[in-house]
């Protein structure tokens, strides 16, 4: 057996024979595994096992007390409602010194939290009505933290969704130019460069006090949700290390760019990648129909434009780590980041040009359900 796997089977309390471990390759940000155990009545029992990227997440401790406090929120919230809390939050296991965290001898920082079982996650939408259940989860995640008290949680990750901040950053990375890229993606940065106007809406909208900072996920992907294998409802919001002070509409946004697309965020056939409307109303319906009732009509207002402008924002992040020479997202080969920022390119020209008819879907919803 591994070394590491060993120093972590004694760092936490496990219960059941070990089995062995299998890797988790959806993030690219943390390392993530299950360990799986053999009860002594024969059943399984697995577990979570996670090292925290710490070159991403400066101040790991601080995160985790995030998490601690949040996830003891949510499991109250699930009991409230009758809910079994083993399969619809995350509950950090403790390490033997009581810590909510392992530093391993070679420094890695770890974690340990329930495995979900009897559950999924997708990797791209094929049935809007299964984004439709994403967005559910995430409104309702959304509405279950809205009593937590947003003071008291750190900043993960400064500036995360500063679309100005992001798009300094992204200049920065073009003028440095480290590895020598950025002659050969020049007409991703002048894409890029032409957006620069829409990258200080939401960011001016919040300094005028327009928008109202919520506790938000800000990582809402498809597969940061599970679904349950028997009813496909979206049971459990995972990946909470960027739950911190943010806008609704982030949230929002960020769904829509990775899930109302009908192909992968790293497909290379550009002519695959389309932005999708039926997913996009899909969405649009079970967000609203879960969270509608406490936005404002701003927010309302902006939630087409939100979804355009996370696009970009993930766009110019795929390229400026590609500039930078991928220190930042995982790769799988040398081109990724590119490949990655030029799907998000192609989904942000696709919903210019359908924004007349976002926007409608946006009019239609709140219609319907009658909202601000
Ligand atoms: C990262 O860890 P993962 O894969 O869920 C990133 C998100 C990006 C996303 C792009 C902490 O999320 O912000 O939107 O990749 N997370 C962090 O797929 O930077
Ligand atoms: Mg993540």
């Amino acid at each position: 057996m591994d070394a590491l796997v060993r120093e972590l089977l004694n760092a936490f309390t496990f219960e059941g024979e070990f089995e062995g471990e299998s890797r988790v390759n959806d993030g690219h940000i943390n390392d993530t595994f299950v360990f799986h155990f053999r009860l002594p009545d024969g059943g399984e029992r697995s577990y979570l096992v996670q090292k925290l990227n710490t070159y991403v997440f400066r101040q790991p401790e601080a995160l985790m007390q995030n998490v601690l406090g949040v996830t003891a929120h949510l499991r109250k919230a699930v009991l409230a409602r009758g809910g079994d809390p083993a399969r619809e939050c995350l509950c950090v296991y403790p390490a033997k010194d009581g810590k909510p965290y392992y530093i391993a001898a070679d420094g890695g920082f770890w974690r340990c939290y329930n495995y979900i079982t009897d559950a999924h996650s997708y990797q791209t939408i094929e049935d809007p009505a299964v984004f439709g259940r994403a967005a559910k989860a995430f409104g309702t995640f959304q509405e279950l933290l809205a009593d937590y008290p947003i003071d008291s949680l750190t900043e993960t990750i400064p500036n995360f969704h500063n679309t100005v901040s992001r798009f300094a950053d992204f200049i920065r990375a073009v003028e440095e130019d480290r590895v020598g890229r950025a002659a050969e993606v020049q007409a991703e940065i002048d894409f890029v460069r032409a957006r620069e106007a829409d990258c200080g809406v939401l960011v001016g909208m919040i300094d005028r006090g327009e928008l109202p900072l919520r506790v938000t996920h800000n990582d809402t992907k498809l597969n940061n949700v599970m679904f349950d294998n028997t009813t496909d409802e979206g049971i459990c919001v995972v990946d909470l290390d960027t739950v911190m002070p943010g806008l609704s509409l982030y949230d929002f946004g960020d769904s829509i760019r990775f899930g109302a697309s009908t192909a992968a965020e790293d497909e290379p056939d550009l002519d695959k990648v389309r932005f999708s409307l039926p997913y996009f109303a899909a969405y649009v319906d079970g967000f609203l129909s879960t969270c509608g009732r406490s936005l404002t009509a701003k927010e309302i207002d902006c939630l087409a434009f939100s979804a355009k402008l996370m696009t970009l924002e993930v766009g110019m992040r795929f390229l400026g780590d590609y500039l930078n020479g991928d220190v930042y997202f995982k790769t799988a080969y040398p081109a990724h980041n590119l490949v990655r920022a030029r799907t998000q390119l192609k989904l942000v020209a696709e919903m210019e040009r359908a924004m007349p008819e976002m926007e409608r879907t946006v009019a239609d919803c709140r219609k319907a359900l009658g909202l601000a």
